[in-house]
């Protein structure tokens, strides 16, 4: 029981799943919200498999007064730096935050939102959805790593990670990690968004396979260029491999699409194509599918 307490910003189905295995290390867990909650403590419940997993929180609005030791923001990529922002008067150079968002390319933004307090990322494949607010099914188990943006050794904290039952590891070269996950998302979620298809159809359906392949062949030349060779040399592979055992999924980015809501796309393909640029590598049919989704994507003026 390590008794740290960590506070938690966006109470999304990632949210929720975090303060369930935090709380299971024995972690104090306070969600955080915009709006003050009208009570002060509520209930989380996970659907694992067969069982229920309840788990008392307590509640309180960006707002309040309170020094933050330990933060996890699992926001949109888009609202990182905003949320971090509303919290800026609860957290100073000792507090230890932990994004774990999709997509790559907040980390400027969000240290300048963070002052003096240290940035840590996170990524994981755990499968969870919402199913109500505070309700989550915990539907897959996958891989969650943290590490510290430009290398590191692991804080004492990360036993709180470790120990949880979502068994998280640390990891030396993170960036690589964020950018091998990128690769899968800019390979999967602008097609299903643009073709409204569910993650399989893509490797179903010759045409849109034949695009995942050619997506592919472009971020294996970008990711070569950028020194990310491991990706580059397994994309591919990786790629299907996540279609497959995501088949009847839809893509986060396919939701928000539906939902009339703003996509992650700039933190997704928007950051492959910087690092393109970067690197003198043209990217055309990432491009074209990056305007595609601007169009049906609800971008605020
Ligand atoms: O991460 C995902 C997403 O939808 O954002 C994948 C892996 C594509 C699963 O749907």
């Amino acid at each position: 029981m390590s008794g740290r307490h960590w506070h938690i910003l966006g109470a999304g189905a990632m949210g929720c799943l975090f303060a369930r295995m935090l709380q299971g290390t024995g972690c104090e867990v306070t969600l955080l919200f915009r709006e003050k909650p009208t009570d002060a403590t509520g209930t989380i419940v996970v659907e694992e498999g067969e069982s229920i997993v309840e788990v008392p929180v307590a509640l309180s609005a960006n707002a309040d007064s309170g020094a933050i030791d330990y933060l996890v923001v699992c926001t949109k990529a888009y609202e990182i730096a905003g949320a971090i922002g509303q919290v800026a008067h609860r957290i100073n150079g000792k507090t230890q935050i932990v994004i774990a968002a999709n997509g790559m390319g907040y980390l400027e933004d969000a240290q300048r939102a963070s002052g003096e307090a240290t940035l840590f990322c996170c990524t994981t494949t755990e499968g969870a959805y919402r199913t109500a607010p505070l309700h989550v099914r915990h539907a897959g188990r996958g891989r969650t790593l943290l590490g510290k943006p430009g290398g590191g050794e692991a804080p004492l904290w990360m036993e709180d990670w470790t120990n949880s039952p979502l068994a998280a590891q640390w990891e030396g070269a993170i960036e690589a990690a964020l950018w091998h996950k990128l690769a899968i998302n800019c390979a999967i979620n602008p097609l299903t968004a643009v073709h409204r298809c569910l993650n399989g159809e893509l490797a179903d359906r010759p045409v849109l396979r034949q695009q995942v392949d050619a997506l592919c062949a472009e971020i294996a030349g970008i990711s070569r260029a950028a020194g990310f060779h491991k990706t580059a040399h397994n994309i591919h592979t990786d790629a299907l491999l996540v279609i497959a055992s995501t088949a009847q999924n839809r893509s986060s980015m396919l939701q928000d699409t539906l939902a009339g809501r703003r996509t992650e796309i700039d933190y997704i393909t928007g950051h492959l194509l910087a690092v393109a640029a970067a690197w003198g590598v043209d990217a055309p049919r990432h491009e074209d599918l990056y305007r595609r989704v601007l169009a049906i994507s609800n971008v605020p003026v």
